[in-house]
């Protein structure tokens, strides 16, 4: 392989406990891997460049161990990383896979799942402060409903605000150097769930008693499989000063959560996602969510987690060349990109001097203006030209 693609430390690459860790057990099989130890994770994603590693509790601590296996396992895993230099950046908690959050874990209408989801949660908060991680996702993937009859979306509403609204108070109490990031998804495993898309989880932040503490983790996936547009809804986040975390990762289209790897589905999209993360300035960790294929053995594991780093790699210089190409900026040029930066009144000037500009109406060539060329095709197949590789 082109040394010139090998990830190091800098890029800032982290995995999931669970990408690597995924034994391939879906709705119509078992598993098709052995359990993965996430002390052989931290060792095999660093020996492969990556930077970091992320976690739900449950990825590490068997649920319902008792404290002196919890404390033996934290234990070794810490050592892992220290041996390895590997950073724990983000952590999140599992309210999804015991049957307790079978109808939702924060949005629950059981209360008392409720509590036990919120208390579930402060604790590995705890644990996410002694390790260093600066940002705590939070999935719902249980916190929706399949009938409208079994859920007042409104209420739900209310204590999903509640849990979060009281997870901040927790972090603010104990002086946690720590941010929450919302993780949409459109539906699965529930049939709707709440919170489907960047832009819902925006408003929501909105609302809430902390908004400052709060952002969004975006997944490729997620937005892919809502019908929309990935690189408008990361730009969005970005706008609103919100992107705190990414899940990179591949899908085709609007069907079943495929979590591929980043880069295997929507290679134009990936491109334009790149190069909107490396120009727009987003410097946070470059974090992979993505599922082995089944098919694969114990070794294709690695492959693909590789293959993620490689085609993040190559996207990112084939998109600062695709910037650097003077035609490039021609096209960009011819196209009016740039314009659009260019204000829509001018400095100053006030809406008596607006409503007063003739050329901006009574004088205007609508019709000339609708003749104009705009060159967006040019522009797009230079695009394509980089990625194929044949400029
Ligand atoms: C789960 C889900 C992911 C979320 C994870 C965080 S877990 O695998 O499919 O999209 O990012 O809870
Ligand atoms: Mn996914
Ligand atoms: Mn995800």
């Amino acid at each position: 392989m082109d040394d010139r693609f090998a990830p190091k430390r800098e890029d800032h690459f982290s995995f999931g406990l669970w990408t690597v860790g995924w034994q391939g057990r879906d709705p119509f099989g078992d598993a098709t891997r052995a359990p993965l130890d996430p002390v052989v994770s931290v060792h095999r994603l660093s020996e492969l460049g990556a930077w970091g590693v992320t976690f739900h509790d449950d990825d590490l601590i068997p649920f319902g161990a008792g404290d002196a296996e919890r404390e033996t396992v934290i234990k070794r895993f810490r050592a892992a990383l220290d041996e390895t230099g590997m950073v724990v950046e983000m952590m999140t908690t599992n309210l999804f896979t015991h049957p307790v959050f079978k109808e939702g874990a924060f949005t629950a209408n059981d209360r008392s799942v409720r509590r036990y989801a919120l208390r579930k949660t402060l604790r590995n908060i705890d644990l996410a402060a002694e390790l260093g991680a600066q940002t705590y996702v939070a999935w719902g993937g249980r916190e929706g409903a399949e009938s409208d009859a079994g859920k007042d979306v409104r209420a739900a509403l209310d204590r999903m605000k509640e849990a979060i609204d009281t997870l901040c108070a927790y972090v603010l109490d104990r002086g946690y150097p720590m941010r929450f990031a919302i993780e949409p998804k459109p539906n699965e495993p529930r049939g709707d769930i709440l919170l489907p898309t960047i832009g819902h989880a925006l408003a929501f932040i909105n609302e809430l008693e902390h908004p400052d503490m709060v952002g969004l983790n975006p997944e490729v996936g997620h937005e892919t499989m809502a019908g929309l547009n990935v690189v408008h809804g990361y730009a969005q986040a970005m706008w609103s000063g919100k992107l705190f975390h990414i899940d990179l990762n591949g899908q085709h289209g609007l069907k079943y959560d495929q979590d591929l790897r980043f880069g295997a589905a929507d290679v134009k999209s990936a491109f334009f996602l790149v190069d909107l993360l490396e120009s727009a300035g987003y410097d946070g960790p470059k974090h992979f969510d993505f599922k082995p294929l089944r098919a694969e053995d114990a070794e294709g594991v690695w492959v693909s987690a590789a293959a993620c780093m490689r085609t993040y790699l190559i996207l990112e210089a084939k998109a600062k060349a695709w910037r650097a190409d003077p035609e490039v900026r021609q096209a960009l040029a011819d196209a009016g990109v740039p314009d659009l930066s260019r204000p829509t009144l001018g400095a100053g000037e006030t809406l008596a001097d607006f409503l007063g500009d003739r050329s901006a109406y009574e004088d205007f060539d609508a019709e000339a203006a609708g003749n104009r060329a705009v060159n967006i095709e040019r522009l797009d197949q230079l695009a394509l030209d980089h990625i194929f590789g044949v400029r």
